[in-house]
């Protein structure tokens, strides 16, 4: 099969839906404030902090593990994401299609052609050197590749530089133990999707039995507190708020003690995107760091930064700085639904060396997938022939 045919081999069964099937604004938080339960891992300085009012946003009931899905839910989820990633694939295939009409062999004016080809697709310069310079050692060594082999190697390379993400499809690939909250700080500029990603993984990790701990730690509007509210009433986990303009470092505090108290297995931390400066940055999300691991040692197990996939060769820009700003362990690329930029995900997993471990595929509670390099290049390619 051409590349033609897989482009022109629409997917009928499964669009994306533009908008949520509930939008968070419809949703009325039942909010219901009830004191947490005091633990003896206080520090004198936080004592005196305001006390932390915990919103039931909906009962604690334990549901039972979901472990792997059907194969009619696996088919459904892969439908999914290739629909979620259609523009991506269809300006990809467009270009790769016109740069190899008419031509039978990949020489150099097709690798020059299938260059400008990955660069437009914000794939990033570094990572597309290096998947010609991959093509072109294959050439070398084999002496000849036609045009239809192309799409099969490139698939092959593409997936091979980027970054395994998960060990396993468990708790959303999170390595949650028993006795000890996993804790998970979310960062992030203005906008890129940090609190619509923590709602969404809240609401599956609540459905495969987990309870779930969100502390909104973003304190610069009040309107951000009760987005991250609404988000966790529809999840069904616990948020942790203060009052607008409180330290986020000692709603952090606040979460992480109340999580190990009422015996939560994950705490997710919202935090702000709207600072100004990379020193600034850097002072705040070490002190919400270091705060935290005066509750648990080693947390947090995982800072994950979230950018908007539709920025294209600026979310490359966000991850270089926010990597400078403080250590950053995972990615979740939002907004790949409405963007044909999509091509950001491989040259962002190759070139910072962190794996992308979800990506949002529209605003819908249930639009975020656990990020697998092989579903990747399956959705865009197609099966392998
Ligand atoms: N289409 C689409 N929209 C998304 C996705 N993820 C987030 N959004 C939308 O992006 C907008 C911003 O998302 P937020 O979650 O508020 O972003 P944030 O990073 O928390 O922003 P601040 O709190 O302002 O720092 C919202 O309108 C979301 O619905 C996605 O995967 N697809
Ligand atoms: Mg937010």
């Amino acid at each position: 099969m051409g590349f033609f045919d897989l482009f022109k081999k629409k997917k009928d069964s499964v669009e994306p839906s533009a908008q949520p099937s509930q939008s968070p604004s419809e949703v009325k938080p039942e909010v219901v404030a009830q004191p947490e339960v005091q633990s003896d891992v206080a520090e004198s300085q936080h004592e005196e902090s305001a006390p932390a009012q915990a919103v039931e946003t909906q009962p604690a009931q334990e549901q039972p593990s979901v472990e792997e899905d059907s194969p009619q839910e696996q088919q459904l989820r892969s439908e999914e994401l290739s629909a979620g990633l259609e523009k991506t694939k269809a300006g990809f295939f467009s270009k790769l299609a016109r740069a190899i009409a008419g031509r039978s062999t990949v020489d150099a004016d097709v690798l020059d052609d299938l260059e400008e080809v990955l660069i437009t697709s914000d794939v990033g310069v570094e990572t597309t050197v290096k998947i010609i310079n991959r093509i072109e050692a294959r050439i070398a060594r084999d002496k000849y590749m036609n045009t239809s082999e192309l799409n099969s190697i490139l698939r092959d390379e593409i997936a091979s530089l980027m970054e395994e993400s998960h060990s396993s499809t468990k708790d959303m690939g999170l390595e949650v133990k028993p006795g000890m909250p996993y804790v998970m700080m979310v960062v992030g500029v203005n906008g890129a999707g940090k609190t619509t990603t923590i709602g969404k993984l809240a609401a599956q990790l609540k459905k495969a039995g987990r309870k779930v701990y969100i502390g909104a730690a973003d304190t610069f509007r009040a309107a951000a507190i009760d987005q991250l509210a609404v988000w966790a009433d529809r999840a069904g986990a616990t948020m942790i708020r203060q009052e607008m303009g409180s330290d986020p470092a000692s709603v952090a505090y606040d979460t992480l003690k109340s999580a190990v108290a009422n015996g939560a297995d994950v705490v997710l931390i919202d935090t702000a995107g709207r600072l100004h400066n990379k020193i600034g940055l850097m002072n705040e999300l070490t002190k919400i760091r270091n705060v935290m691991s005066k509750v648990i040692p080693d947390a947090p197990h995982e800072v994950m930064l979230v950018l908007d996939g539709s920025t294209g060769q600026n979310a490359f820009e966000q991850a270089r700085q926010f990597t400078q700003a403080t250590q950053v362990t995972s990615l979740t690329i939002t907004k790949l639904d409405g963007t044909a930029k999509g091509g950001v995900v491989i040259g962002i997993s190759d070139q910072f060396h962190i794996p992308v471990r979800y990506i949002g595929i529209g605003e819908g509670i249930d639009q975020l997938r656990m990020f697998d390099r092989h579903d990747f290049v399956k959705a865009l390619f197609g099966e392998k022939k």
